[in-house]
């Protein structure tokens, strides 16, 4: 019978436990490549070859190989790293990548530009900071991102632990990662069949697609629940964590043109007290290890099963692999999927300081020194970091006595505390280009311009205090969760995005497309009179998600999976 699973099916089966000839590869000099199955491979390792896209047309004219680098993610659930770890990450950002740290959508880290040679001297620096970056990347469970700032109160710090645990639980067990990367002692036999090693949770084949969990404190959705796979919601009760709403089959990714696919927001699944919780993930992604679709990627994430086979047998399952029923889901209110900016006292009265890293990118620009300000607060050792799924950054723990120094050190390398409107402050943009292989526009270096534009706009309407999500991806991919913004840019073309409007300032609401295939200009032009309209109609504390749909200019998008209905092209 022909073997219809998908091609990675194959590369995972014989790849000894992620193994492939990666070891092989790092040492060939002849080319900054490695090949082609071990890229799928280099995946689970936390890291994805990439060529600098600027200069491919270059390169290609001169027939020389593309210029390859390779990207690195940490993998680091809670998103916290004390200051003598900050500054191990930031020699590798100097030494070994291409000088800059990039906080990522999902709270943690990401290098670029790090050529061949350098990759196993960047992973062995990020394990002396006593990091890694095992499953950041591939067919396993991903980091795990929770609501921002554990030291904020023992609910957010048992939240972040939780985060910790059932990512640990979840880890891949191949010795791979330390024969390969750290020289740790090999457990393959002479035949190259792997010896000791095995998968208890996963199994050779790991699991259909990537798997994703977060976990949030309400009133914050910072973590944006809605768009992963798997999500906790902590129920608090005078003060304590009585148990977690689950919620289950969000995802963003889809492909234009293609509607068997959508972003969908996730279900809830149901309660579950606070020591069952790492049980429902390991039932509900081993459930998705078995019913998930091997042989089409692009339907193989989580939410297609519940799509496909229901909320209800998909709960009836787990909660029989569980051998415990879900209890119903608890009230819960959420209020915003942006950070809190500023500065915020935690329950044991330190300060925290969340700055706004406009698209996550940590550099030195003429004028505006943010690696050099937090090297040197780093170097304080005063603080903590905590990274945000906004890409923004916490500095944490901060003594009263040292919140003057810090701010100190911000301005005198023109940092400033805040960002210049409250939609720039919620604002995010996907990589894209140079380094995305998958990017179909610009989006980092495109939406900071476009919201300089729109603020023209905001500032005419007394809006600049006034948030508003606007978010840009290079692709349909949907790295920067576009579809769970009010104003969302998502690439089709260079220079082209559809536009999309309508979701819920808090998070649980999709968006709707409004405009297919517009420039930038022509962006600007439908935008600027909506944003008037709403600072003319908006009733007391409207959104503007909320008042586009009450002005009819898109459709809801009410139900988690209609995201391609009642769609009314402005521009059709
Ligand atoms: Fe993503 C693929 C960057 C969060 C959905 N994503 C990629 C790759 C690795 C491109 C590739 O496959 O070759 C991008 C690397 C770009 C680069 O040069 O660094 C990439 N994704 C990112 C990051 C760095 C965006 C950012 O600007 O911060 C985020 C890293 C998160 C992390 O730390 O783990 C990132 N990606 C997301 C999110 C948001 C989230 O998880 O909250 C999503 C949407 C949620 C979801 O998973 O549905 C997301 N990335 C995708 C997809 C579409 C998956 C799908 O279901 O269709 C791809 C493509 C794929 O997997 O085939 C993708
Ligand atoms: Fe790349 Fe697309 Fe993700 Fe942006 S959304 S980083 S362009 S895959």
């Amino acid at each position: 019978m022909a073997d219809k699973r998908s091609p990675n099916e194959r590369i995972k089966e014989k790849s000894r436990y992620l193994r492939g000839t990666i070891g092989e590869g790092l040492t060939q000099v002849e080319t900054g490549a490695i090949a082609d199955d071990d890229t799928q491979l280099l995946k689970f390792h936390g890291s994805y070859m990439q060529d600098d896209r600027d200069i491919r047309p270059e390169r290609a004219k001169k027939k020389l190989e593309k210029a390859f680098s390779f990207m690195i993610r940490l993998r680091l659930p809670g998103g916290v790293v004390s200051s003598q770890q900050w500054l191990k990450l930031d020699d590798i950002a100097e030494h070994q990548a291409n000088g800059t740290l990039r906080i990522t959508t999902r709270a943690t880290f990401q290098y670029h530009g790090i050529i061949k040679s350098n990759l196993k001297r960047a992973m062995q620096a990020i394990n002396d900071a006593c990091l890694d970056t095992i499953a950041a990347c591939g067919d396993v469970n991903r980091n795990i991102m929770s609501s921002a700032n554990p030291f904020l109160s023992p609910v957010h710090a048992e939240v972040a632990d939780l985060s910790r645990v059932i990512s640990e639980h979840l880890l891949p067990k191949t010795s791979a990662y330390h024969e390969i990367w750290l020289d740790g002692e090999k457990v393959v036999d002479e035949g190259g069949k792997a010896k000791k090693d095995s998968e208890p949770l996963y199994g050779e084949h790991y699991l259909p697609r990537k798997f994703k969990i977060v976990l949030v404190v309400p009133p914050d959705n910072d973590a944006d629940i809605f768009a992963h796979c798997v999500g906790y919601i902590a129920i608090v009760e005078k003060g304590k964590i009585v148990g977690y709403n689950v919620t289950v089959g969000g995802g963003m990714g889809m492909t234009h043109g293609d509607e068997d696919t959508f972003p969908r927001t996730a279900d809830l699944l149901g309660f579950c007290n606070p020591d069952q919780a790492v049980a429902v993930a390991e039932n509900i992604m081993t459930t998705q290890r078995d019913w998930g679709n091997r042989e089409d990627r692009k339907r193989a994430r989580l939410k297609y099963t519940i799509e496909d086979r229901g909320l209800n047998a998909f709960r009836k399952e787990v909660e029989k692999r569980l051998g415990a029923k879900f209890g119903k889901p608890k009230p819960f209110k959420l209020t915003h999927n942006g950070d809190t900016m500023g500065w915020r006292q935690g329950t044991d009265k330190k300060w925290h300081l969340t700055l706004f890293v406009e698209n996550g990118r940590i550099k030195d620009v003429s004028g505006w020194s943010l690696r050099s300000a937090l090297r040197e607060i780093a170097e304080l050792g005063v603080a903590d970091f905590v990274l945000t799924g906004n890409q923004n950054l916490v500095i944490a723990n901060i003594p009263a006595k040292s919140k003057n120094k810090i701010e100190k050190i911000l301005k005198s390398h023109g940092v400033a505390l805040g960002a210049t409107s409250a939609m720039r402050a919620n604002s995010m943009a996907c990589v894209a280009l140079p380094t995305c292989g998958l990017a179909l526009a610009e989006s980092e270096r495109a939406l900071p311009g476009l919201i300089t534009k729109l603020e023209e706009t905001l500032e005419a309407e007394g809006l600049r205090d006034d948030a508003i999500v606007v978010r840009m991806t290079g692709c349909p991919n949907g790295c920067a969760r576009p579809y769970l913004a009010e104003i969302g840019f998502v690439g089709r073309n260079p220079g082209l995005y559809n536009l999309y409007l309508g979701a819920a300032f808090e998070g649980s609401r999709l968006s709707k497309l409004y405009a297919q295939d517009v420039s930038e200009d022509q962006a600007l032009d439908l935008l600027k009179p909506l944003i008037t309209q709403y600072a003319k109609e908006r009733n007391e504390g409207e959104r503007f998600g909320d008042f586009v749909i009450r002005a009819r200019v898109v459709a809801a998008t009410e139900v988690s999976n209609q995201f391609h209905k009642d769609v009314k092209r402005v521009n059709d």
